[in-house]
């Protein structure tokens, strides 16, 4: 366990710098947050061309499925946002993922991540929300028309928030019944307020 997790941080931390579709939004002056881990979803290993079902209670690395369940995807089953690996928020229902992380009171956060959604079925939109401290930030919605596997159309979104604790909750849910729902990847957060800070 012990060097799994040392893996995992080294990992994460390289695709943090890593050039993508989020590059951009890495402006020199923010830090990353450093107790926030693996937003890629590569830990732990789903089936390569396949996918796991993980219910309600159970964990995707430092996440934990909060409601119903979520599907991780495997490496090769469809194209990621970074890395190989990615969360479908529908399981077999609606679901919810939700990870807690260090904050500073007061300070600002910036969280941004890849949306997309299952292309194979249910409604073509794709709806779902982001919550911080089980509130909710933001709502989304992902048109997968003329969407496919091996071009799934990620988009970024970014949602701020201030904290008001020494820990955040950051969570993802599905609105959408059925088995097909919105797809996140490369969930970052950031802080630059003030740009001294050092988590
Ligand atoms: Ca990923």
């Amino acid at each position: 366990m012990v060097l799994a997790r040392s893996l995992a941080v080294v990992v994460v931390a390289a695709g943090l710098f890593a050039a993508g579709p989020g590059a951009a939004l890495a402006a020199p002056s923010a830090a990353a947050v450093s107790r926030f881990d693996d937003g890629s979803f590569e830990y732990p290993t789903a089936p390569a061309n396949s996918f796991t079902s993980i219910a309600s209670g159970q964990s995707i690395g430092p996440w934990k499925v909060t409601s119903g369940a979520v599907d991780l995807i495997g490496a090769g089953f469809w194209q990621a946002a970074e890395g190989d690996q990615s969360v479908d928020l529908n399981g077999a229902q609606a679901g919810a993922v939700a990870q807690t992380f260090s904050t500073v009171a007061g300070r600002t956060y910036t969280v941004t991540y890849a949306l997309a959604a299952n292309p194979a079925g249910g409604p073509a939109v794709k709806t779902g929300k982001v919550l911080v401290n089980g509130q909710n930030f933001q709502d989304f919605s992902f048109d997968s028309t003329g969407k496919t596997f091996a071009a799934m159309g990620y988009v970024q979104r970014q949602v701020t928030f201030v904290a008001n604790g020494p820990t955040t909750t950051l969570g993802f849910a599905s609105t959408l019944p059925g088995a097909y729902g919105p797809v996140i990847d490369d969930v970052r957060v950031t802080t630059c307020c003030p740009c001294s800070c050092t988590t």
